[in-house]
């Protein structure tokens, strides 16, 4: 049974879709407009104002100017981190609205808009407006021989931050942006992804209603080489914040080259997924379903690469096969869904050709394998074994439900296979023997290990990539050194 569409989200999706600029929605100069299809059925959905250069230039000049003439600048602290809860508490108060919206427009099952999207974008305000108040520098004893100083170090803003985010949790990827840049006083100019452009507009008029001053957030749909790549190389902008493809993020790498502007980078992945075989065996199977088919393996994060030690592995494989034959496929407003489609039509022909890839180079597919139906942009979630190391399968981010799995023998074994990737987002390690998870997760080159559990996400949580998936933590405190300078102060104090 497909969820009604709360009049609140039909009312919205029917209005026209404008850029914000300056605290104005306003037409894109060029009078452009682009469709977000419905991934379900392929149908669109609504028109988008399309942001190219001239309106980057545009939103940039309204950022700089917000940022060195105030209100925003001028602010307390905690004023600051007021209007930044408020952000939060306005996501709740529009929750099923924000779910709603963020199912239709990217295709995942609204429950789980409902239970992870929408609350965790909620909590990260919530958490960084407590961060507002709490940047802090520190004394510095100098060591100069003969004379007495007073030096201390203060963090400021880096200025006007270029955000650009993807499409596989659009709202969440606009908090874990906004939060921590708007916490440390920057201004910001976001490009949400061309696929998923409808909840960060509304998120913008929420962050309006909770009081952010004219030209402190810009929004900016379009497409990545017309209105991002303007960004990443615009001069008036001082730092940008990507998420996506470890391909573009060195077109972004080169791109700040010009002005040497600040770069932190949320890249690819191709985590692996370690079951020992002592492993609790039912929360191990579910587990390692779960870490490569939430969000239909649109993760960069997901348990792509599953490893079982040799002893289990026909059980721990077959086990996570009967899972992925029992997903229920459909519509994310359908209340049965539990998997939606891919994003795009794009994105479901990348899926499809690394399946046809897989099966040219002579794996063996346990289940799945192809698309499912003949509308939409589904793919049936699919456990692949037979792999060899230099297959595309087992080297390169899928990005959609697929897993491929390979069986072990011992720690020293399963580290170089684990680490044996470009990439560093994540791992997962199944065992009761503490020691041995610690020691392995001591080993793998990556920015988060989760030990007997997956995909767990908080905003106090820091997360980011080592090796190709990145530069830089997003959440925890470790996000705000992102977006802010140390100046030195340095005083002699004649006495
Ligand atoms: O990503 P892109 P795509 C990976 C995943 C997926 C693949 C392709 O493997 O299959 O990338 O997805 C903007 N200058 N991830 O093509 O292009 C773009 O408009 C500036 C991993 O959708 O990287 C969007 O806003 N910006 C990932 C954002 O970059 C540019 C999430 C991401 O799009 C640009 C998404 C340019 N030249 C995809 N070109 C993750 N790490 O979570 C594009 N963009």
């Amino acid at each position: 049974m497909t969820v009604a569409l709360d009049k609140s989200v039909e009312d919205f999706i029917t209005s026209p879709h404008q850029l914000f600029i300056d605290g104005q929605w306003v037409d894109a100069a060029s009078g452009r407009t682009f469709a977000t299809p419905d991934p379900a059925t392929g149908q669109t959905l609504a028109h988008v104002a399309e942001a190219d250069a001239e309106d980057v230039d545009r939103a940039v000049r309204a950022a700089r100017r917000a940022f060195e003439h105030g209100p925003w600048s001028r602010m307390t602290a905690s004023e600051r981190g007021r209007i930044i809860w408020r952000i939060g508490d306005l996501i709740l108060e529009h929750a099923e609205e924000l779910a709603q919206l963020e199912s239709l427009d990217n295709g995942k099952p609204l429950s789980v808009a409902r239970v992870a999207d929408v609350p965790l974008a909620a909590d990260l305000f919530h958490y960084m407006a407590g961060w507002a108040t709490k940047i802090e520098g520190n004394t510095i004893a100098l060591s100069v021989p003969g004379s007495t100083f007073h030096a201390y170090t203060l963090r400021e803003p880096v200025g006007v931050v270029a955000q650009i985010i993807p499409w596989n949790f659009p709202l969440l990827m606009a908090a874990w942006k906004l939060g921590p840049a708007l916490a440390t006083g920057n201004v910001v100019i976001l490009k949400p992804a061309e696929q998923t452009p409808l909840s960060a507009l509304r998120l913008a008029e929420l962050i309006a209603e909770a009081g952010v001053p004219d030209g402190v957030v810009n929004v900016l749909p379009g497409y990545g080489e017309t209105a991002g790549a303007a960004l990443a190389a615009h001069d008036g902008v001082d730092k940008v914040a990507f998420t996506g493809s470890t391909e573009v993020g060195r077109l972004i790498v080169h791109a700040a080259a010009g002005n040497l502007k600040k770069v932190t980078l949320e890249l690819g992945g191709k985590s692996p997924n370690v079951v020992f075989d002592d492993a609790d065996p039912a929360l191990a199977v579910r587990g390692a379903a779960n870490a490569i088919f939430f969000n239909h393996g649109q993760c960069c994060i997901a348990g792509s690469r599953l490893f079982v030690h040799r002893s289990r592995f026909d059980e721990v494989v077959e086990g996570v096969a009967e899972i992925a034959r029992g997903i229920r496929l459909g519509p994310g407003l359908d209340a049965d869904t539990q998997m939606g489609p891919l994003v795009s039509d794009e994105q479901l022909r990348r899926v499809t050709g690394y399946l046809d890839s897989g099966r040219q180079e002579g794996a063996r597919t346990v289940t799945g394998g192809d698309r499912h139906g003949d509308q939409g942009y589904f793919v049936q979630p699919t456990v692949i074994t037979d792999v060899r190391p230099e297959m595309r399968l087992v080297r390169e981010e899928i990005f959609g439900p697929v897993v491929v799995a390979s069986p072990f023998s011992d720690l020293d074994e399963i580290a170089a296979q684990a680490n044996d990737t470009v990439y560093g987002l994540g791992a997962g390690i199944w065992t009761r023997d503490i020691s041995k998870a610690h020691a392995l997760a001591g080993r793998i080159r990556a920015g988060t290990v989760w030990i007997n559990c997956y995909n767990v996400f908080d905003a106090a949580l820091p997360f980011g990539g080592y090796k190709q998936s990145g530069w830089g933590r997003e959440m925890g405190h470790q996000v705000l050194d992102a977006y802010t300078e140390v100046k030195s102060v340095c005083t002699q104090l004649h006495i």
